[in-house]
């Protein structure tokens, strides 16, 4: 516990939190880093990129767009082209053959940065005590630099993770949530590491915390600012395939909402430490985020080796966010887009 108030009190005696992002950089992802590039509260160090909703170049190409766009020099650098054990399975059936909602967008200017974004990871994390990492995609890169480097944990202070349903339904199958379902042994390495990962279901960006006709016209008529019209464009694709097949009233935006609790930890206005688990071999229930929400784990006799990585530690570590204030989530991200940013 005392390394925690030691990294409370680094955090509150810094000007700006230090950030970095592992992402498979498509369209509400690219919002996500906009949010934090643009934040004069945050300091994006690095950003890394993992295989996801399309391939590692196309989400390295879309992130370094992303930072170009915000006027900023962050490094981008290339990791996992697939996830540890699965093929990879893309979503550009969501967000557009170019991830960005088929805008077709310049190509970035800058190069990746040299290095492999595992090792940039842990280089990062261990030069920056106190770092908020964040993970807007698949966790493969995480796992593997917390396979290969578990001391850069101590200096992670918030692990948030846009991952996973809480006891609740999924968006790729009815039990998962697309980022771990696309690599639940990578998901699982974290979940069971000491990491303090705090868990963003998907689920917290639907219904009234969507983005709706109304507003997408607001941001584009009355706030129009390049980075308005950017949040609205490239999620084109991903506005009519969750409004056709999710069923959603608008844009849902998990990652922006990840983000948001991120820079903004009151946004989440629920939350709760449980026992976590990851679901990797179930028939119908691969990358399901099981969730001990009534504490039985220490009671459930039947099962006490299969509970044991995550009992063993102790008192549950994985916080759970259940509820968000949607006005003010909604708030942080209009901030965002009405900030200057120098022209690149
Ligand atoms: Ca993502």
């Amino acid at each position: 516990m005392s390394d925690m108030s030691d990294k409370e009190i680094l955090l509150d005696q810094s000007m700006t939190h230090k950030m970095i992002v592992d992402t498979d950089t498509a369209s509400d992802d690219a919002v996500a880093l906009m949010m934090a590039l643009v934040n004069p509260d945050i300091e994006v160090v690095a950003i890394t990129i993992v295989a996801g909703n399309v391939p590692t170049r196309q989400c390295s190409i879309n992130a370094r767009f992303t930072v170009e766009l915000c006027g900023r020099h962050t490094p981008v650098y290339e990791g996992a082209t697939r996830p540890l054990r699965r093929a990879p399975y893309r979503a550009e059936f969501f967000h557009g053959q170019d991830g960005m909602g088929n805008m077709n967008y310049p190509a970035p200017q800058t190069s990746p940065a040299a290095g492999h974004a595992v090792d940039a990871l842990i280089e990062h994390i261990l030069a920056n005590p106190g770092v908020i990492l964040v993970t807007l995609g698949p966790m493969t890169n995480v796992a593997l630099a917390v396979s290969r480097a578990p001391e850069i944990i101590h200096n992670v202070s918030r692990c948030v993770v846009m991952g996973g349903a809480a006891c609740t339904v999924g968006n790729i199958t009815p039990a998962a949530e697309y980022n771990i379902w696309c690599d639940p042994e990578a998901a699982r390495i974290c979940v069971r590491s000491d990491l303090p990962i705090e868990m963003v279901g998907w689920e917290l960006c639907r219904g009234a915390a969507n983005l709706i006709e109304e507003e997408m016209r607001y941001y584009k008529d009355v706030i129009n600012t390049p980075l308005s019209h950017f949040v609205i464009d490239c999620n084109a694709s991903a506005l009519q395939v969750n409004q056709e097949w999710l069923g959603d009233p608008g844009i849902g935006l998990p990652d922006p909402v990840a983000m948001a609790i991120a820079i903004d930890p009151d946004i989440c206005t629920n939350h709760s430490r449980h026992y976590v688990e990851i679901e990797c071999d179930g028939e119908f229930t691969r990358g399901m985020t099981v969730i001990d929400q009534i504490g039985v784990t220490p009671h459930d006799t039947a099962n006490v080796a299969m509970w044991q990585p995550a009992v063993k530690r102790g008192e549950p570590h994985s916080t759970v966010c259940w509820e968000i204030d949607v006005a003010r989530w909604k708030a942080l991200l209009e901030q965002s887009v009405n900030r200057q940013v120098a022209i690149y």
